[in-house]
This record gives structure tokens, sequence and C-alpha cells, in this order.
């Protein structure tokens, strides 16, 4: 099932994210609607605060043929290694990119659908979108890494456009 995508500034984006204990069903289902969503919008990463599920759950496919799923739950990022910077969007922010600072590489434990713990290396655009879907697990927007002036931009431009902040 495609589901609605949140978006800025709907404060519900700004929630912290909960671990996951239980792998049931519903857990398996959540991760298939996630990846379905995110293959239809499309994007490379969805976390699932964006559809209004506070757990710790991301999935990622930066594929050009999307045939390269990767689920992420209870995701720690536990090495961080360079800095790059690299133009970002998001689906929770839609029309606006901008150039963001992040780490060029890191080491990443998670669990996958079953609860069976893993760790991966991630660098260029896979760590890139990892960092940027925990940070919204943890209530943070990309737009959050800009100066005030280009976020006061962005606000005024989404005022302009009719949403409420
Ligand atoms: O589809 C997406 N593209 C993207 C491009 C550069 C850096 C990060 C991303 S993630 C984004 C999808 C999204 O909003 N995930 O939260
Ligand atoms: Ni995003």
């Amino acid at each position: 099932m495609i589901l609605p995508i949140l978006h800025y500034p709907d404060k519900r984006l700004r929630k912290i994210a909960e671990e996951v204990e239980v792998f049931d069903d519903s857990i398996s289902v959540l991760v298939d609607d996630m990846f379905e969503t995110m293959y239809q919008a499309p994007g490379i990463g969805l976390a699932a605060t964006q559809i209004n599920q506070h757990k710790r759950i991301i999935v990622i496919d930066i594929s050009e043929q999307q045939n390269e799923p990767i689920c992420l739950i209870n995701p720690v990022i536990t090495e961080k290694i360079g800095k790059t910077e690299s133009e970002e969007g998001c689906l929770s922010v839609p029309d606006y990119v901008e150039s963001i600072k992040r780490f060029e590489s890191i080491k990443v434990d998670a669990m996958n659908q079953k609860g069976e713990n893993f760790e991966m290396d991630a660098s260029d655009l896979l760590s890139i979108c990892i960092q940027h879907e925990v940070d919204h697990l943890n209530g943070i927007l990309f737009v959050d890494h800009l100066s005030k002036l280009k976020q006061g931009r962005l606000i005024k431009k989404t005022k302009k456009s009719g949403k409420e902040l």
C-alpha cells in the first residue's frame, strides 16, 4: 500500500522514532509499504517518520534499476570518516534542493526485518542517504543543516505556497 508522505513544516516530522523491539508481521507489512511508497515517489530512501510511523525503520535503494533494496531497523552510525558535500533533496521538502555537508564514509549497526543484527560500511551516495534517513528518525530535516539565512528563505517560500508553519 502506498502511504501519504508528511511535508515540511509538519510537526510530526519532528518526533523522535522509537526502537523496534518486536519483529512481527506488522513490521514486515510496514517495511513493504515503505518500499512501495519510496519506489513510487520516486526516492532513494524513506524513513518511517515520513509516513507518520515513529519507529526506527529506514528503507533505501540507490540503484538505477530500483532492484537493490536495503532495510535498516534500529540503525546506529558507529563510525564517521571524512567530509563530503553534495546536493540533497527530500520527499518531505518538495521542490527544494541544497548542498549539505555530511561524513564521507560511515559504519552502521542495524537489524534486518527478522531482527538479526548486521553491520555495514557505506560511502558516497549510500552513506549520505543513510545519514539523511537517520536524521529523520531523530526529527531532523536536511534543511536544519543550512544557514539561518537559507532557512529563513525556505520559511518564506513555504509561507508563500500557503502552508501553515
Ligand atoms: O530521494 C531522495 N534523494 C536524496 C538525494 C540526496 C540526498 C538524500 C536523498 S534522500 C531522498 C528521499 C528522502 O527524502 N528520504 O528521506
Ligand atoms: Ni528525506
